[in-house]
């Protein structure tokens, strides 16, 4: 970085946060440009940048902002009580259980509209994790969190449409196994209506991860258009999911094509109205899921 160095809005896109924020950050903590050009430009040298790169980096592990403006700028720790977590967030907090850094830092990503930090935080969490425990430990909470807000509050749809976007992304990115175990395909489908595919999009994934290949069709898929899918791709088992009342008719799940051999139908989703047709499994969780469609093909649930 020669010259005059960054200006505030290069540096916003650089660290993926607002200019207003860095602003703030300089304003609150004094972590800001070490020089301005004339007519009081604010221009951040490369240390600048580095040094906010560290503050935004703890920030998403989790980390306080005052804490990760401490460490960035490499001051000690001071001996009077600091003020409590949280104060001055505005209530932008997304309620959560006893969550992790990582899940703390993609709730504080996501109610901030931070693309490339929810990206690296979802993606992250699925290579380290595996999808399953990601999707349950990290992804759900988060998810659950900004739902309960919006229960509450009747704000943060944006946000709830802008993480499921980039966590759908994430999640299709690991739907295709290296090497399909199964040769008759596994259907996943949303109810007719159903806009809520995230779990479909997490099944896949985790699929995947044991070397199950699935045929994801999404959202909002048509009693004709499954029916007809089963029909054309004749596969071992379908998955039906319903989240929302209004979706979970039962009526659809008795219309199927029956399939031959016959078909495993399996839902899941706080949507299905009970009792369930005879044919039909309910799975509960991601997990249980997973291992039911191995069941249905007939394979060895990895250890
Ligand atoms: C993401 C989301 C959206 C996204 C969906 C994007 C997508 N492609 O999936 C969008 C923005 C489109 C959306 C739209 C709407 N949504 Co919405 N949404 C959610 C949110 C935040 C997560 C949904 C989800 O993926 N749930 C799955 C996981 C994360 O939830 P969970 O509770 O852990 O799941 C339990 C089980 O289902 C199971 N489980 C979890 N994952 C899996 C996977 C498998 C395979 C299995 C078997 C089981 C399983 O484990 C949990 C229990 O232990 C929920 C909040 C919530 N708690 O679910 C609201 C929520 C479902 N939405 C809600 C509402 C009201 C709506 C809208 C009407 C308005 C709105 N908020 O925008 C529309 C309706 C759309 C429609 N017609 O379907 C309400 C529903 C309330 C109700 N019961 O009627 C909720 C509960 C939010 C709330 N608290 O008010 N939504």
């Amino acid at each position: 970085m020669e010259g005059p160095g960054l200006s505030v809005g290069a540096v916003a896109r650089r660290l993926g946060v607002s200019a207003s924020t860095l602003r703030t950050w300089d304003r609150r903590y004094g972590i800001g440009p070490s020089r301005r050009s004339e007519g009081s430009h604010r221009r951040y040298s490369a240390e600048d940048v580095t040094r906010l790169e560290v503050m935004n980096r703890l920030i998403l592990e989790g980390a306080p902002p005052g804490e990760a403006a401490r460490v960035a700028l490499g001051v000690p720790a001071p001996a009077a009580p600091r003020k409590p977590r949280g104060h001055g967030a505005g209530g932008r907090r997304v309620p959560l259980p006893d969550g992790s850094a990582r899940t703390r830092g993609l709730a504080r990503a996501a109610m901030a509209m931070n693309g490339p930090a929810v990206l690296a935080t979802v993606r992250e969490a699925l290579a380290e994790d595996g999808v399953v425990a990601a999707w349950q430990g990290v992804l759900a909470p988060v998810l659950r969190g900004i739902g309960e807000r919006y229960a509450a509050t009747g704000e943060a749809v944006e946000v709830e449409h802008f993480l499921s976007a980039l966590t759908l992304a994430c999640l299709a990115e690991r739907a295709e196994p290296v090497d399909a175990a199964n040769v008759r395909p596994v259907l996943l489908a949303c109810a007719p209506e159903e806009q809520h595919s995230l779990p479909l999009y997490a099944l896949a994934a985790a699929l995947a991860e044991t070397g199950v290949a699935a045929r994801n069709l999404g959202m909002r898929v048509p009693e004709k258009a499954l029916g007809d899918a089963i029909e054309r791709t004749g596969p071992s088992v379908v998955f039906v999911w319903s989240q929302m009342r209004f979706t979970g008719d039962t009526g659809v799940l008795e219309r199927l094509p029956v399939g031959r051999p016959p078909l495993r139908v399996l839902v899941g989703g706080p949507g299905w109205r009970l009792p369930l047709p005879e044919r039909v499994r309910y799975v509960g969780t991601l997990g249980e899921a997973v291992e039911a469609v191995h069941e249905s093909l007939g394979l060895v649930q990895p250890a």
